[in-house]
């Protein structure tokens, strides 16, 4: 009996979670994805910045920015939830419409930083320049098809 209700204790641990996960209202979700995007635009740009000689190029700072940029650049996506593309909010109906498309992009977006943080590691100013290019191309990507004007 006791192996019954502790299993039974587990799956309404299990079923409780997805319910826990999701957002209570839709204004939360905008919230929190804008949050995310807000920190991981702040430490790209200064990574930016460091590229472009206006902050002194540290590359030990630089490398911490780009571990937050490759890290934060997980959390905004499953804040899209149904419905969210409220006033608040510039998300356009294609993230939902071409679904695959804005998930392909969010994929290439975490390879690309993963690639910055590896390079901003080695230290190599030009290399991370590359890189920090090829993480841009993709901001400008999804925005200019995803997110209105
Ligand atoms: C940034 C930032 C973005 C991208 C994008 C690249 O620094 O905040 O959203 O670069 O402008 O085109």
């Amino acid at each position: 009996m006791k192996a019954l209700a502790i299993a039974a204790g587990i799956v309404a641990v299990l079923l409780a979670l997805p319910a826990e996960a999701q957002f209570a209202k839709v204004e939360d979700a905008v919230k929190y994805r804008q949050s995310a995007l807000t920190v991981m635009g702040r430490h790209f740009g200064l990574i930016g910045a460091a590229l472009k000689g206006d902050i002194p190029y540290k590359a030990e700072e630089v490398a911490k920015n780009a571990d937050i940029v490759a890290f934060m650049s997980h959390l905004p996506w499953p804040a899209f939830v149904a419905g969210s593309d409220t006033d608040k909010s510039k998300a356009k109906a294609e993230i939902w419409s071409e679904a695959d498309k804005f998930r392909q992009l969010t994929e290439t977006l975490q390879t690309r930083t993963a690639d910055l943080a590896d390079i901003a590691k080695a230290g190599d100013q030009a290399a991370v320049k590359a890189a920090f290019g090829k993480v841009g191309e993709t901001c400008k990507e999804c925005h200019d098809h995803f997110r209105a004007k």
